[in-house]
């Protein structure tokens, strides 16, 4: 470990290397100067797609009175959409934990070369609800596992390795009290269920492969209830696993888009998905604005 880094990142081998391309950022030690470009951040906020991180950025301009064009730091690498306001980075992660782990390693490295001191990091989302209305805002306690599990499963060098699956309690509990009387939608806490798979892992009957039936999925999704899990997504797990072992303050906050109890399909609600996917923006400004006062 480095002690001079103020997140002390538990890998050793980093400590050998002359310069790091953190490549699928298209950002390399040798020519960004980390602490002058990013050492201000203290947060960083992922979401699945460009569009909703450039929509969150806009919106955070509005929120922390800020100005400026908005510019995506890492066009040139085609992977990941990168924009920073101030001092949060907003970047989307695509689908699945493969996808955001990559993001997460590189991201984690960029906070930790710039010295940021405490950042926290959010998962901004979208979910399948279990037994919720559909536009509930759910504030994630604990990450499950496909296996109902609360833990991060992992192939390294041919061997399992499980990781607890927990978010900071810090974190969860003040996302939740940025919640207001007013709002026309309910936030609540609850675990999340991180699938590998959209269909068959989420207990879909619509893929293009099904080998259970109604019943076996109703039986897996009250099953799912009774361990507390209230969203299904696709990233929780490997999120608060990672984040949990380097000691780094994470949360995430998903609106639901469909209840699964009542069905499959993401046609469920008449409120515009736009407005549904505005929710957790919503708190994410609450939440940063609230840090930062
Ligand atoms: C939620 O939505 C995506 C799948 O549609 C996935 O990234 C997730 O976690
Ligand atoms: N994202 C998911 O992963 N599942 C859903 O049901 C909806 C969004």
């Amino acid at each position: 470990m480095n002690p001079k880094l103020t997140i002390p990142l538990p890998n050793e081998h980093l400590e050998k290397l002359e310069s790091d391309f953190l490549y699928h950022l298209g950002i390399n030690s040798k020519t960004t100067n980390f602490e002058k470009e990013f050492g201000d951040v203290k947060f960083v906020c992922m979401g699945g797609t460009k569009n909703r991180m450039f929509e969150l950025a806009k919106y955070l301009q509005k929120v922390l009175g800020l100005r400026g064009e908005l510019v995506d730091l890492c066009e040139k690498a085609h992977r990941y959409a990168v924009f920073k306001v101030g001092p949060v980075l907003c970047a989307s992660h695509g689908i699945g934990m493969p996808s955001m782990s990559i993001l997460l390693h590189e991201m984690i490295k960029l906070v930790s070369y710039a010295k940021c001191k405490d950042p926290i990091f959010l998962r901004i989302g979208t979910s399948g609800g279990v037994g919720i209305p559909v536009g509930t805002v759910v504030v994630t306690k604990d990450a499950y596992n496909g296996y109902i599990r609360n833990e991060h499963e992992l192939a390294i060098l041919g061997e399992r390795v499980c990781r607890p699956a927990k978010f900071h309690e810090e974190v969860y509990t003040s996302l939740l009290s940025c919640a207001e009387p007013d709002d026309d939608f309910k936030t609540i806490l609850g675990n999340t269920m991180a699938a590998d798979d959209f269909y068959e892992g989420q207990g879909r009957l619509d893929g293009v492969i099904c080998e259970h039936n109604e019943q076996q999925k109703m039986e897996f999704l009250k099953k799912l209830h009774n361990h507390g899990v209230r969203n299904i997504e696709m990233e929780a797990t490997m999120f608060s696993s990672l984040t949990h072992h380097i000691g780094i303050k994470a949360g995430e906050i998903c609106v639901t888009l469909v209840d699964r109890l009542q069905g499959d399909q993401v046609t469920q609600s008449n409120i515009p998905k736009e407005v549904l996917e505005q929710r957790p923006l919503t708190m994410c400004g609450r939440f940063i604005k609230k840090h930062l006062d």
